[in-house]
């Protein structure tokens, strides 16, 4: 058999596990923009929200059934009462669970889940407070509420949600001190929830109210904390990341971070941002889908099952990369063509050349893949901490030729890639005499 056949053959083999997996979930989040009823709630400014019309809910039932969620994290909605009626007269039911508990905001709007999945938990953290941050007497807690919901997949797997609806930017930068109050828990109940059982796949997922270089989050994108979080949405390309219009700008205000052992799980290239109907809400919709093994295999939780084909693996790229879909080599961009790949920051780029130098920051934080003697000479691999295990031939790639891809990004002047996910990094060792 050719080498092309051969790769013919695995390709089609690897589509054939792939749609022989039944066990995938899709998550997503979605601002439903005022989902208010006409009832005056007596507990809550709710009386200058108009109800959400009958057409308007019409046209937001039909873009969620057009998500195909299995669970939907929803922010702005009125009361559980309205959620389940929504979901009861508007989706014929489509979602088993409706999960809302009565938050912190005034207008009277919450953050809640609608699920397919039986839900085995769900907790608030409204009550959660902390000395008054950056001079705003009355933040200290949170502005709506977090919501913390597990839910259990048909093969018993379960999935830890965080649903977030972060302080609103209205008022400008002064509510970023409590928007970053807020981040800063965020990040201790992911780490007391991820402290008790490390192993449990967690998503953290919403309308986050900033931008992604916005200070206010970047402790939510800190690649150095423990455990890291990763910002699925980063998938998507950079013009297409965005959620929300702010004076004809596009923003992006809606996130799907998850914790290392979900991200394992993610379908390749099913991030997705939905653009719906302005009748329906002001923003896009975010999803992702999950391959979710079963209970077992996940309280082991070994290596990726595609590990065994990547590291040094056959020479034929085309077998290499089941997790990201196969690059083509042909469009690969020489490292060292900087003109090139600067022309293609924030864009997914297959990038080639021959490792120069493998070290690590005097931290021990960062790996460095270095494809030129210079930083300025060459785009580089990045590695952080929490990817080391991912990437277990680093050592060894000095010399080898290395096919890398992901978004290109830029650092201090210089070019990288940052790497995470195994199918990122492909190694070729160059052939010797035998
Ligand atoms: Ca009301
Ligand atoms: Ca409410």
């Amino acid at each position: 058999m050719s080498r092309r056949n051969i790769a013919l053959t695995v390709s089609l083999v690897a589509l054939c596990i792939a749609s022989a997996r039944a066990d995938e979930i899709t998550l997503a989040t979605l601002n439903v923009h005022n989902l208010f009823d006409a009832n005056n709630d007596p507990y809550r400014q709710d009386e200058d929200t108009p109800a959400k019309s009958a057409e308007s809910q019409a046209v937001l039932a039909a873009a969620i059934k057009g998500l195909g969620a299995d669970l939907l994290a929803v922010q702005e909605v009125e009361s559980r009462e309205v959620l389940e009626q929504f979901n009861r007269t508007r989706l014929g039911g489509m979602y088993a669970h409706v999960v809302c508990i009565e938050g912190n905001d005034g207008r009277g709007i919450d953050v809640a889940l609608l699920s397919k999945l039986p839900v085995v938990l769900a907790a608030t953290y409204q009550h959660r407070r902390w000395p008054a941050a950056g001079g705003l007497p009355h933040a200290t807690s949170f502005a709506r509420d977090v919501l913390r919901v597990r839910v259990r997949a048909p093969d018993q797997t379960t999935i830890e949600l965080l649903v977030l609806h972060l302080k609103s930017k209205s008022g400008g930068e002064s509510s970023d001190p409590w928007r970053s109050r807020e981040v800063e828990e965020v990040r201790a109940i992911v780490r007391e929830i991820t402290g008790e059982q490390p192993e449990l796949p967690l998503a953290v997922l919403g309308d986050f109210n900033d931008l992604p270089a916005a200070p206010p989050l970047s402790a939510l994108f800190d690649p150095n904390a423990q455990p890291r979080l990763l910002d699925l949405t980063r998938e998507v390309l950079l013009a297409d990341r965005w959620s929300f219009v702010y004076n004809g700008e596009r923003q992006q205000l809606d996130y799907f971070l998850a914790t290392q052992p979900l991200r394992e799980r993610l379908v390749p290239g099913s991030v997705r941002f939905h653009r719906l109907p302005p009748e329906a809400t002001d923003h896009s919709a975010v999803s992702a889908t999950f391959d979710l093994p079963g209970a077992a295999e996940l309280q082991t939780l070994g290596p990726p099952p595609w590990a065994g084909l990547t590291a040094h693996g056959p020479p034929d790229l085309t077998t290499a990369i089941p997790a990201l879909g196969p690059p083509d080599p042909t469009t690969a961009i020489p490292a060292t063509d900087t003109e090139r790949l600067r022309a293609r920051l924030g864009s997914w780029t297959v990038v080639s050349g021959t490792v120069k130098q493998v070290f690590w920051s005097p931290t021990g934080k960062v790996c460095y893949v270095n494809f030129a003697a210079r930083a300025d000479r060459a785009l580089s691999g990045v590695v952080f901490q929490s990817a080391f295990d991912t990437f277990p031939e680093l050592r060894d790639l000095t010399g080898k030729s290395v096919t890398i891809q992901g978004l290109v990004e830029q650092y201090e002047g210089n070019l990288q890639i940052v790497l995470s996910g195994r199918g990122q990094l492909v190694a070729v060792a160059v052939r010797g005499p035998r």
